[in-house]
């Protein structure tokens, strides 16, 4: 049997968590659902908690792909957790919001469930204005129902939720607090907000604000926390910092960009000398597939020498992003692929004509090359402000105020 202190008891199992985080239930990619993809993650991961014998799962923001997802992402969210819950009735489970989630759809079903082992975290716990640490600094059992670490849960803060505070002396009062009522055992601190020195995807890296928020510093984290546990950026990826921090990733690819990630769930052990964290790769039940750039004939010829299993059901059949070099105008080159494909089990996401030395989309240059779904709000803002104020970037507060408006809107999409 487990002592009063089973962190500092040499025979005790080490307290291991599993953090996943941007699952984004709901996403649609060209109009092809993600729900057998979902499933099968979902499926994988209820195998995988057994596996590793988890005491706590943390999912940290954007559950759902939208503010206002359809009913099937939170049945199926609510579905999982109750399997998660009957399966393992000792696990302990986090439910973040994202800055694609709305907080109050996230934090709903907390008045139902009360104190329980799923504590669901949309926005950031205030009262009378403040941060309120009692709702957001929570002790974590292990599976003896010992308290074996303390979860210091900070979820996606908009401006306005941190009542005149910044994020830096959010995180500030919230580690010190986290600290104080640890009582020697570890803390693991949330977060959902884009750290700088993080890999963001190319379509992430010419925004000037991510999200809403500046890119904020990895300083904002310090010792104090074992472990940072973040979501946002789809890549999984430790942050440079004076702790362990990072981002879990999410659990497919959820852009053509996003397709040479290696997806995975991170498995956290936290013992007395800090935190081992082992990353198990998630398979991937549905193929990428990108052909060229490359004119046309050859983007047939690698089109026509592609091989499909005839047996996959559909809503496995690989997603295919092609890019055709082109000189000029092609008018045929959409009904030559599209011929080229038919009755192919494959799902098209898009065919791209890429000029010799055109600039990359959504930057000023010649737009007759851009795509309509290439164009980012932010780049759009940017070339009106400069059109009308004299080539002048919009000014940091006013290009911040937007990209804030932007993600309330729901317009936000792409890496994170
Ligand atoms: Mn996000």
């Amino acid at each position: 049997m487990k002592q009063t202190m089973p962190h500092a008891a040499p025979t005790a199992r080490p307290f291991t968590l599993i953090h996943t985080s941007d699952w984004h239930l709901g996403h649609e990619l060209h109009g092809h659902v993600r729900e057998s993809e979902h499933d099968a993650f979902l499926d994988w991961l209820l195998d995988r908690i057994s596996a590793v014998e988890a005491d706590a799962l943390l999912v940290t923001g954007d559950i759902y792909d939208v503010a206002n997802p359809p009913i099937s992402a939170m049945r199926r969210l609510f579905g999982f957790l109750q399997r998660a819950v009957t399966r393992f009735p000792e696990l302990e489970i986090l439910i973040l919001g994202g800055n694609h989630d709305s907080a109050a759809r996230i934090d709903l079903p907390a008045a139902l469930l009360g104190e329980g082992r799923v504590h669901f975290i949309g926005a950031l716990p205030r009262r009378e204005g403040q941060p309120d640490f009692a709702r957001m600094i929570l002790p974590l059992h292990d599976r003896s129902g010992v308290p074996a670490a303390c979860l210091a849960a900070v979820p996606f803060c908009r401006p306005g939720d941190l009542g005149g505070l910044d994020l830096a002396s959010l995180y500030r009062a919230v580690l010190e607090e986290a600290s104080e009522r640890a009582e020697g055992l570890p803390v693991v601190l949330t977060g959902h907000l884009h750290v700088a020195g993080g890999a963001v995807s190319d379509l992430s890296e010419r925004r000037i604000v991510v999200g809403g928020e500046e890119a904020q510093a990895a300083s904002l984290f310090d010792a104090r926390a074992t472990y940072v546990a973040l979501g946002h950026l789809h890549r999984a990826q430790d942050i440079k910092a004076d702790t362990r921090v990072r981002y879990a990733g999410s659990p497919f690819p959820l852009s053509a960009t996003e397709r040479a990630y290696r997806h995975s769930i991170s498995v956290v052990t936290l013992g007395p000398d800090g935190c081992a964290v082992e990353e198990v790769a998630i398979p991937r039940p549905v193929e990428f597939l990108s052909v060229g750039p490359a004119p046309l004939p050859e983007v047939v010829r690698a089109l026509e020498a592609l091989s499909f299993d005839p047996e996959i059901p559909s809503e496995f059949y690989p997603f295919l992003n092609i890019e055709v070099s082109v000189e000029g105008p092609e008018p045929h080159l959409t009904s030559r692929v599209l011929m080229t494909l038919e009755g192919q089990p494959v799902r098209l996401l898009g065919i791209r004509p890429v000029r010799p030395q055109s600039e990359r989309p959504g930057e000023a240059g010649d737009r007759s090359t851009l795509d309509l779904a290439d164009l980012r709000p932010d780049t759009v803002f940017a070339a009106l402000h400069a059109r009308d104020y004299g080539g002048a970037a919009p000014p940091n507060e006013l290009a911040s105020a937007f990209a804030a408006l932007v993600v309330d809107a729901g317009l936000c999409e792409g890496d994170d």
